[in-house]
């Protein structure tokens, strides 16, 4: 299989990253989950962002019979060993409260100050499952950069505003839309996935 197989279910029910997801496949037929209210949301009890990936790509191919493609995200801080991890979306305990996690990881780093000390990563895992195949395919990018001291701006999502990605003073937060589509993590991982399923 050279394309990917369409129409698409993009197993997600983040709408900022069905939104970026949808900006990075233009002119492919992809189905929100919002199609399906009743399918229930599979737990995420994996310890990586590829089993989490693979739990919700397989979870929503089984529910709907398409071939399903989910996004496991999140921000890896070297000074707190990788948290908040796979635990992105609920580090401060409510899952998708934007502003209680953002205010935590200020807490947690307010005794490394110094930029150097505040070096972070944003990773992103797409898993494809495609009916009749037992494991997804999987596809892994990663977007470098720091924490600052403060949020800045509103564009994009989650942490954002916090994040600096290497090679800029500002964060996704102020940047141009289009920086973030060009460098991200999630950019990188639909990278992958292009090269590995040439003709999308
Ligand atoms: P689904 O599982 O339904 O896709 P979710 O938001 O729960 O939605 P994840 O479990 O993958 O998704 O958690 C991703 C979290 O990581 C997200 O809620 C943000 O806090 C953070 N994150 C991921 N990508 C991001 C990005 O591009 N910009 C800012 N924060 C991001």
């Amino acid at each position: 299989m050279t394309h990917l197989p369409q129409p698409l279910l993009v197993a997600t029910r983040n709408a900022h990253k069905l939104a970026e997801i949808r900006a990075l496949l233009p002119g492919l037929d992809l189905i929100g989950t919002d199609a399906y209210p009743h399918v229930p949301d599979p737990v995420e009890d994996g310890l990586t962002f590829e089993a989490n990936a693979a739990i919700k790509a397989l979870a929503w191919r089984d529910a709907t019979g398409l071939p399903a493609l989910a996004d496991d995200s999140g921000l890896a801080v070297d000074a707190l060993g990788g948290a908040p991890g796979v635990n992105s979306a609920r580090y401060a305990g409510t899952h998708g409260d934007t502003a209680a996690n953002n205010a935590k990881l200020l807490r947690a780093l307010a005794p490394y100050p110094a930029p150097g000390q505040r070096a972070a990563r944003f990773v992103c895992v797409l898993a494809l499952a495609l009916p009749g195949e037992p494991e997804p395919r999987l596809f892994r990018g990663e977007c470098h950069g720091r924490i600052l001291p403060a949020p800045q701006g509103d564009h994009g999502f989650g942490y954002d505003p916090l994040f600096a990605p290497d090679g800029h003073d500002r964060s996704f937060g102020l940047l141009p839309e289009a920086v973030k589509a060009a460098i991200s993590h999630r950019a990188r991982a639909f990278a992958r996935l292009r090269a590995a399923l040439p003709g999308i």
